[in-house]
């Protein structure tokens, strides 16, 4: 846009010129940028060149400042677009009268003309320029602003967190210079007050990544940096991603103006109803330097902020304004109004100084070194109560402010608080809202749970285990009572005992296995884990042993040879043989203890949302686990060792399934139950290992596995012994001692099974041929029967009987009928009866 282009802002030049010559008095002229139009960055130039016009009256209008002059002002709009600045800069430069300073607006446009204007020794003062970039000295050397930095508010947001207690933020930005140096800033001091920045996430456009990455990041507290319109789509992209309500905090400019989330949506496209950008925008906070004077006091102009406010709205109305919201810049309006009182200031205090050294102002031009050093050294002393506050500079050029911070509640901005960073003064007034009425968390609550075995499952193992324990010791009881009865002595009381001691602590570690966190301490736990592997251990090695060593012994009884059989299988070898599985099993677990013991692991699961709460925490479920760190070495010998016990049971079982011995009664039901015992833990052993993560399954799973095995192992023994005992209550009891029957007995005993069975088998033989005979005879007599009948009916019929069939007829006059198994036949199946043959006949 070229000035050229507007021939009426040179008419308004012209005119003031002929107005200032016409009453006497020099102009003093200065260039002003103003961003009016545009539709990025911020275009607060709207309501801030009228204040900056009002200002200009009111200087000129005082006698006591710059006598004999006026303050002219030639302006034009950037549109906030940085290369359109630098193009308003030049028409204002290269076009006379010199400007003897310049006013900027818009960080992006400051940025570029306050670089550029150290070339023309141009002090730049501006009413709009928030970017902490612009406090660069070396690279801005002769800006200013009454604008405050963007930096005033970090300190202000971390006092918040720190009342809070929130360590753990987030951030996301727009990509512009004033964002990402205020972010910056914002970063260190973080770094040195303990708050965490746990992302950090920046956008040019379009921020639907960088807020879906927010949300993966499980940010809570979120600072957001941007220009309104970019705002917009935030928090659009915020109520999409459900990143609003009870959980979130967010912290973004003040200086929005009211009611900006719910306008312009349509023409900026955003597909978010006002509705749902209410409902994002709520809750939230802003921090914002005080661009109105708090005070009612009156300031350098003779007005308070008040009157000021009211003379604005009245110059707004006259612009047209009436009929919409405020205009963009409406906030900061007493800065561009304060801005031009301090550039007369500053002209005011270098005339005087020139004036000391006979020169003027109006000598100054683009090259003149001294009088720009003059306006800037004027310009950094420079102090006033403006209807912005007091007015002053830091050596940086930046302004010296309050901020203030407030919340949205129910669509309206409450001031929550005021902070003053240079005298750490925080003054707040508890007017905070907060949904569900808690102070949002800076991260998930994360709450650890054990998960233990469900009390009732356990109860009800413990209770079939005491009742089986009950029953083994209740066997044992009977064993001991029926010891001299011979089933009882066949059956080799001893190794029954040994099982029922195996199956009772088998049982027993049901109790062990179930008791975890709920029940025991962390420091106990471990205690539990060795118990818990020796009872087993210890418990199946008795039990199953005891029956191993039984099968054992009937096979080494039935495959032996004669010439072998004279060295006989001991009893006492049995024993030798369980007590070497236990010796085998004290060692392993002796080396395993000592080496590398049984230590409390926990298994953390996935974070689950609880169901039964609306506080807004995660569960970690957690689950104790007995591990060693060589867990698998170890398990591998003891399953190893013990699996071959298993197979070689389950072949020994096999091999002697139809064997039948006098010394042991109740092989074949030993061997059932080792099939049984084999089964189950074939099954058992990895099942468990791949349900370990499930403690109820996997509890109820070891648990049913060891009650099933001890309970029918019981009862496939002991159930046959105690039908015995009920059925013959009498039988004769033996005497003590040499209850085993001898070899010689064994073998008497076996031929006579053999003998017993072959006559079985002959007589089964004679029965069927007996059974065939009977047959023959049933099938002979109905054929003779058939044939007599048929006999007598062709006699009838014919009329004629032949001097045989007459004998027989008066001589018998009974009827002829065989004595056999005719009589024998029920009713029914009977053939018509005859009068009982005579020899002859028959
Ligand atoms: N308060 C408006 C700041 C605008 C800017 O820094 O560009």
């Amino acid at each position: 846009m070229k000035l050229s282009k507007y021939p009426w802002i040179w008419i308004l030049v012209a005119t003031l010129f002929a107005t200032v010559l016409g009453s006497g008095n020099r102009l003093l002229n200065i260039g002003g940028i103003f961003p009016i139009g545009g539709s990025g960055g911020w275009q607060g130039g709207q309501a801030c060149q009228p204040a900056a016009m009002l200002a200009l009256d009111d200087v000129n209008n005082r006698p006591d400042l710059l006598p004999g002059y006026k303050l002219n002002l030639a302006w034009n709009d950037s549109l906030c677009e940085p290369g359109l600045g630098a193009a308003v800069m030049y028409d204002l430069l290269y076009n006379p009268p010199i400007k003897l300073m310049l006013l900027g607006g818009c960080s992006t446009v400051c940025t570029t003309i306050a670089e550029a204007a150290k070339m023309w020794n141009l002090v730049v003062l501006s009413y709009g320029s928030s970017s902490p970039a612009l406090a660069d000295r070396q690279r801005f050397p002769t800006f200013f602003r009454t604008h405050p930095s963007a930096t005033v508010h970090n300190p202000t947001r971390i006092r918040v967190m720190q009342k809070y207690g929130w360590s753990r933020v987030a951030i996301i930005q727009q990509a512009e210079e004033v964002f990402i140096s205020t972010v910056e800033d914002l970063e260190v001091r973080c770094k040195k007050a303990g708050i965490e920045i746990v992302t950090r996430q920046s956008f040019l456009t379009d921020p639907t990544d960088a807020v879906r990455n927010l949300k993966r990041q499980d940010a809570r507290i979120i600072v957001g940096l941007f220009y309104v319109v970019a705002a917009r789509r935030v928090l659009c992209e915020i109520y999409k991603n459900n990143l609003y309500g009870k959980s979130y905090v967010w912290f973004f400019i003040g200086w929005y103006e009211d009611g900006w989330y719910e306008q312009h949506l349509e023409e900026e496209g955003l597909n978010c109803s006002r509705e749902e950008m209410r409902l994002a925008a709520e809750g939230h906070l802003t921090t914002e330097a005080l661009m109105w004077n708090k005070e009612r006091e009156k300031t350098i102009s003779g007005m308070t902020a008040g009157d000021f406010r009211l003379r604005l709205n009245q110059a707004l109305i006259e612009r047209g304004y009436e009929n919409q919201s405020t205009p963009v810049g409406y906030q900061e309006a007493p800065l561009a109004y304060d801005a031009i009182w301090s550039v007369a200031l500053a002209l005011n205090v270098t005339m005087e100084k020139l004036k000391a050294k006979n020169k003027s102002i109006e000598e100054f031009s683009y090259t003149n070194k001294e009088i720009a050093d003059e306006l800037y050294k004027a310009m950094n002393a420079t102090q006033f109560l403006g209807v912005s506050g007091r007015v002053a500079f830091s050596t940086d050029g930046d302004r010296i402010a309050w901020t203030q911070v407030e919340q949205m509640s129910d669509g309206r901005y409450i001031k929550l608080g005021y902070f003053d960073v240079q005298t750490d003064n925080f003054t707040w007034f508890n007017k905070e809202r907060w949904m569900n009425g808690k102070v949002p968390a800076d991260r998930t609550i994360v709450r650890r749970q054990l998960r233990t075995v469900s009390l009732g499952l356990f109860i009800s193992m413990c209770t079939i285990s005491a009742v089986g324990s009950v029953w083994a010791l209740l066997l044992l009881i009977f064993t001991f009572v029926h010891r001299h009865r011979r089933f009882i002595q066949l059956s080799h009381p001893a190794c029954n005992n040994i099982t029922l001691v195996g199956i009772g602590i088998c049982l027993s570690s049901i109790v062990l296995l179930g008791l975890d966190g709920q029940f025991v301490s962390e420091e106990n736990f471990p205690v539990i884990c060795g118990l818990r592997a020796w009872c087993l251990s210890l418990g199946f090695t008795l039990a199953y042993g005891a029956m191993f060593s039984k099968i054992w012994r009937v096979h080494r009884l039935t495959t032996k040879t004669k010439i072998e059989n004279k060295a006989r299988v001991e009893p006492w070898k049995l024993y030798v043989m369980v007590g070497s599985f236990v010796v085998v099993d004290i060692i392993v677990l002796s080396v395993w203890q000592g080496v590398d013991p049984l230590q409390r692991t926990l298994e953390v699961f996935p974070l689950e949302v609880p169901k039964d709460t609306v506080e807004d925490i995660k569960i970690k479920p957690e689950l104790e686990h007995c591990e060693s760190q060589h867990n698998t070495i170890w398990l591998g010998v003891l399953y190893g060792y013990k699996g071959l016990l298993l197979i070689f049971g389950l072949f020994l079982a096999y091999e002697t399934r139809s064997v039948k011995l006098k010394q042991i009664n109740d092989s074949r039901l030993v061997g059932m139950s080792i099939y049984n015992v084999v089964v189950l833990c074939l099954i058992t052993a990895p099942v468990t290992l791949v349900i370990s993560a499930q403690q109820d399954a996997a509890f109820a799973f070891v648990s049913l596995a060891i009650i099933f095995c001890c309970f029918l192992s019981m009862a496939l023994v002991f159930v046959p012994k105690i039908i015995e005992v009920i059925r013959h209550p009498g039988e004769r009891v033996e005497s003590e001692g040499n209850a085993a029957p001898s070899k010689e007995e064994e073998e008497r005993y076996q031929k006579l099974l053999h003998e017993n069975e072959d006559m079985q088998r002959l007589i089964a033989e004679k029965e069927e041929k007996i059974r065939l005979l009977k047959l023959k005879l049933q099938e002979r007599a109905a054929i003779r029967a058939r044939e007599q009948l048929q006999a007598s009916e062709n006699h009838i019929l014919t009329g004629s009987e032949d001097p045989m069939q007459m004998r027989l007829r008066q001589g018998g006059g009974e009827r002829c009928q065989e004595t056999s198994f005719y009589e024998e036949r029920p009713a029914h199946r009977r053939e018509p009866s005859y009068p009982p043959c005579t020899a002859v006949a028959c």
